[in-house]
């Protein structure tokens, strides 16, 4: 009998194509990345790493015809180790970078990683604020890493762009170790040529971008890369706009080399010490199916299509921003200028960003409550939602059906008002289900990868 667990799978496939996903760090991947996920690798251990020195700069037929040592604890590595270097040399070749380390778990471990490899316990991190809109992994006092290093933040300009003067006075006056730029929820460009600049001020300071909501943007070359403006260290997520699996990555300039020796700890041994510090420093064996289905992702990242596909995230962004502005929603930082777009539901509409969320998901569409810069709501009653485009445009749905979209939105906004309270929504269950029925129509045009 098959388990009950593949009816929950299949209700959740049912939910993901009858609705719409405005959750801005999620995005459907093709049945490649899927086929290599679900594939023979989950059954390997492969502790350690394949050799790679070189890896980068070698054609893909080379990659897989070369027998070369490697740096693992188990045996039987002759297709985990090309699987694992092919993943390294296409994300070098997509972020510009000398060295990735492909194997972190997850975006936090990603970062965890970097902060073990460059920080002794007490050092100074300085990072933007989770209010602001940094991320928890960034020095929230309620993560592991909070206890261990001394977290500093900068905040964001009442007009949503990171605050610059503070960052500069702090960089200047604390010299952290790392100056960390990267969030969950801010929507402009940030400005790391003049971060980059600061530094030189700074030879002690490792400059760490956290990209995880960009990553795809960066990839399809509509937002700027950090390492091509002197960035040392780029961490991201691969499941984001970056459309692979669920997984961490973290790129970096300088000196490839076994890791097997401790290197000395200057900026130019970091993809070392960042290996060192993933295994055997915070994890343990890697999960080669992912890895695999990230070389997937990559590959497909590579294509010209990725490029057409990163612009049509930031053009229907910038439609559903403008769309949403005219029907009076109120937008953190005036609209957006990646992918992502933050409302102030509060000014906006009067009401807070957790009925809205729970209205919008009685007709199909999926956003998180977010706290805006300033919010007095907490984390669980914030004045605000997140969305973003991301994943709509993997469906095709282009410019015209984000002004359907904004109306809809602008239709359950007015509900909510009348409602007042998520228990008191019940009573406007048929304007609920008409659009409900609307928001399928749509979707079901716009049928899931397959
Ligand atoms: N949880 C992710 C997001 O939604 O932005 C960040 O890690």
């Amino acid at each position: 009998m098959k388990d009950r667990v593949f009816d929950l799978i299949e209700k959740e496939q049912r939910r993901q194509s009858e609705g719409l996903e405005l959750i801005p760090s999620e995005n459907y991947v093709s049945p490649a990345v899927l086929e290599a996920m679900g594939s023979v690798l989950t059954n390997k251990y492969s502790e350690g790493y394949p050799s790679f020195e070189g890896v980068p700069d070698w054609e893909e037929s080379e990659i897989e015809k070369k027998i070369l040592p490697n740096y693992r604890y188990y045996g039987g590595q002759e297709n985990i180790d090309r699987i694992e270097r092919l993943a390294i040399s296409r994300a070098c070749r997509l972020f510009h970078a000398d060295h990735a380390n492909v194997q972190p778990h997850s975006g936090a471990n990603a970062n965890e990683a970097v902060y073990y490899a460059w920080c002794e316990p007490g050092d100074k991190i300085l990072a933007m604020s989770l209010p602001a809109g940094g991320h928890l992994t960034h020095g929230s006092p309620v993560t592991r890493s909070a206890k261990i290093y001394n977290f500093m933040s900068y905040g964001v300009t009442p007009d949503g762009d990171i605050d610059y003067e503070e960052l500069e006075k702090k960089a200047l006056a604390e010299k952290p170790r790392i100056i960390l730029v990267g969030y969950s929820a801010f929507m402009k460009i940030p400005d790391f040529k003049r971060i980059a600049r600061l530094a030189e001020k700074l030879p002690e300071t490792l400059l760490m971008a956290d990209m995880a909501h960009v990553a795809g943007l960066i990839a399809g070359g509509v937002h700027p890369n950090p390492l091509d403006y002197g960035f040392h260290v780029m961490t991201t997520t691969t499941h984001k706009t970056l459309r692979g699996p669920r997984g961490g990555l973290i790129l970096s300039r300088g000196r490839v080399g076994s890791p097997l020796k401790k290197p000395e700890k200057t900026l130019e041994n970091i993809p070392i010490l960042i290996d060192r510090a993933v295994f055997p420093g915070t994890q343990g064996g890697p999960l080669e199916h992912i890895i695999a289905a990230k070389a997937v992702a990559f590959g497909e990242a590579l294509q010209s299509s990725f490029k057409e596909y990163a612009a049509k995230i930031v053009e229907n962004a910038r439609v559903l921003a403008e769309e949403l502005d005219e029907r009076g929603f109120v937008l953190q930082g005036g609209g957006t200028e990646n992918h992502l777009i933050l409302v102030d539901m509060q000014a906006s509409f009067g009401v807070d960003g957790k009925l809205y969320e729970v209205a919008l998901d009685e007709v199909g569409l999926t956003l998180n409550a977010n706290a805006l810069p300033s919010d007095r709501g907490g984390a669980f009653r914030p004045s605000g939602v997140r969305l973003g485009t991301p994943a709509m445009t993997t469906r095709g749905l282009g410019v015209e059906e984000m002004r359907k979209l904004a109306g809809w939105m602008h239709e359950v906004a007015e509900i909510c008002v009348k409602a007042g309270t998520e228990e008191k929504l019940d009573d406007y269950g048929d304007e609920l289900e008409k659009i409900r029925i609307e928001v399928k129509d749509l979707a079901l045009k716009y049928p899931l990868p397959s």
